[in-house]
């Protein structure tokens, strides 16, 4: 597909200098918009939107659960993974691609953790019924993600009537940080007990692709207790 690479290495390697790895080592997340401009950031919209209408989307899974609480009511999203390798995803991988090459300027230089892999994809719509995703921690017990980066996808998107707000609560600060959902949007955040998050009712629908980046160290280990309990 011919996208036009409007970021060239230099950008790239000044906005992960200059923007991401300053605001994550001093507020923890850091948001940018204009990621990919209208016609690539448009390309991954219909991407997303066609893997919606074909039903490729499903019920967003949960940890555990609670007895007598719908899984809505906690989680109401509908979920794909991919790798951006499937047909009809090339807009997808082209951004997994970008936010690749970001990821990996920042990352040695954000602690001394190896951030050497991420997940798959996850692609996600809350359907605009009222659905959200409750107060929670991506990774609370150590599980190997280290780095919560989301793309939104939301064209004209108004809080007030569409609500939909990503809301961070940091850890022992008093404010909390309320992300609008909008088209275009990287928000890159760590993923453990520093950023408790919660997505607010949303009442149309909104869409957003969610890659996480692991610490090595930290992956592996997760990796052997899970080895270890099957
Ligand atoms: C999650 O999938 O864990 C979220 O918190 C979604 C965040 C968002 O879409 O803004």
């Amino acid at each position: 597909m011919p996208f036009i690479e409007h970021i060239s290495y230099s950008d790239l390697e000044r906005l992960a200098l200059q923007r991401l790895v300053p605001a994550l080592l001093s507020h923890g997340f850091c948001y940018v918009d204009g990621l990919l401009g209208e016609l690539a950031g448009s390309a991954v919209l219909d991407q997303v939107v066609e893997m919606h209408n074909s039903g490729q989307l499903q019920d967003g899974r949960l940890a555990g659960s609670i007895p007598g609480v719908s899984r809505r009511s906690i989680r109401g999203d509908k979920i794909a993974w991919v790798s951006g390798s499937e047909r009809g995803c090339e807009a997808i991988s082209f951004l997994l691609n970008l936010i690749d090459r970001l990821i990996s300027v920042c990352a040695s230089r954000l602690g001394d953790k190896a951030i050497q892999e991420r997940s798959k994809a996850m692609v996600a719509c809350y359907p605009g019924n009222g659905a959200g995703y409750v107060k929670h921690v991506d990774n609370p017990n150590h599980d190997g993600r280290h780095l919560t980066c989301i793309y939104y996808l939301n064209k004209d998107w108004n809080p007030k009537e569409h609500g939909g707000v990503l809301r961070i609560f940091p850890e022992s600060k008093p404010y909390v940080v309320d992300i609008k959902p909008l088209f275009d949007r990287l928000l890159v955040f760590w993923s453990d007990r520093r950023n408790p998050h919660e997505v607010q009712p949303s009442y149309a629908t909104r869409y957003a692709i969610t890659v996480w980046y692991f610490d090595s160290e930290e992956r592996a280990q997760a990796k052997k207790r899970f080895r270890a309990l099957t």
